[in-house]
């Protein structure tokens, strides 16, 4: 009764931004990642008769109390979904190339919902997959699958309908995408506080949802016609849109610092230059820039020159779900 799996991290074009249903995460909104070749969690499940609870060492220390806890409540789906009351050691690796917070809870979730089914006994399909992962985090739902991926909100209230299915795989378009890491990141609002107050209380939250719909239309064909201007500018107005939301929220809040807009300013100054390359920006102050092959070290070069930023990570689109 032991597996292990890998997942990869993603980054979504069209931000997931807000739940209709919180318990079982339920999104207000469909969204669309880039799965990242470059970041990847590794995970070991073993379920053992003679345990009385689960154990979770992460980067091979003890967890602290609230990852065991949120792991255990994940388990808690597996074994009813098994109908094996049987508890598991946990230990996961973090694959990411520096310490800089860039840990992620969509790799994460995704890899232990691969280690856990498998097992535990349980064969599930790709779909189902994703929908038992997007219960441990919402993002995760697209971990499951490599290359271009979307998380389909889905109509029904018991979220049967809401799990993500690849759109292009990892091969279809030779993109990169650079993670910019910033020297001083202070204390964030966790995103699920974020959203949840952002939904709450935004009077841009209509507006946000409204453009949501329209974007994810518009960046499926750019990705199908590999129009990357498209699909950079559908990308970048997206990520500024959702970081709006929280201005207009209350009490307002936002994830920017002062070297993430110097790295923005950066990459529209590149623009103005003739380099296709646009950002986007999750629930922190690091940036992501897309831009293609054949422009990597004017990217890397501009980008590393720029106060404050300490290291640049380049992934290409990566693979879903494996088992070692
Ligand atoms: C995204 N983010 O689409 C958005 C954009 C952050 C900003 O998904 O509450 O860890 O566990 O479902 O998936 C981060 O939130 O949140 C996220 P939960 P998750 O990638």
């Amino acid at each position: 009764m032991k597996a292990t799996a890998r997942a990869h991290t993603n980054i979504a074009l069209i931000k997931y931004w807000g739940k209709r249903n919180e318990s079982l995460i339920l999104p207000a909104n469909s969204n669309l990642s880039v799965t990242l070749d470059g970041f990847s969690t590794e995970t070991t499940v073993h379920f053992q008769e003679h345990l009385t609870e689960d154990s979770f060492i992460l980067n091979e220390q003890s967890a602290e109390e609230d990852a065991r806890t949120k792991i255990a409540v994940f388990l808690d789906k597996v074994r009813a979904l098994s109908g094996k009351e049987i508890y598991a050691q946990v230990q996961s690796v973090n694959h990411v190339p520096t310490a800089a917070g860039f840990a992620s809870s969509a790799s994460g979730l995704a890899a232990l919902a691969a280690a856990s089914t498998k097992a535990i006994g349980l064969s599930l399909e790709d779909r189902e997959l994703s929908r038992l992962a997007r219960q441990g985090s919402g993002s995760a739902s697209r971990s499951i699958y490599g290359g271009f991926v979307e998380w389909q909100m889905g109509e029904r209230e018991d979220g049967l309908d809401s799990y993500a299915i690849q759109v292009a795989d990892a091969s279809h378009w030779n993109i990169r995408i650079a993670a910019v890491v910033l020297s001083k990141t202070v204390k964030k609002v966790s995103s699920r506080e974020g959203m949840r107050r952002t939904i709450d209380t935004s009077p841009f939250y209509a507006g946000w949802l409204e453009q949501t719909a329209k974007d994810l239309q518009e960046i499926k064909q750019a990705i199908a016609d590999k129009d990357f201007e498209k699909m950079g500018s559908v990308t970048e107005a997206n990520c500024l849109r959702m970081h709006a939301t929280t201005l207009g929220a209350n009490p307002p809040f936002t994830y920017w610092q002062d070297n993430t807009m110097r790295v923005m300013q950066t990459v529209q100054g590149l623009r103005e230059q003739g380099i296709p390359a646009f950002f986007t920006i999750d629930a922190g102050p690091n940036v992501k820039v897309l831009y293609l092959p054949e422009d990597e070290d004017k990217i890397k070069t501009r980008l590393n020159a720029v106060e404050g930023v300490e290291d640049i990570i380049i992934s290409k689109p990566g693979s879903g779900i494996s088992y070692m």
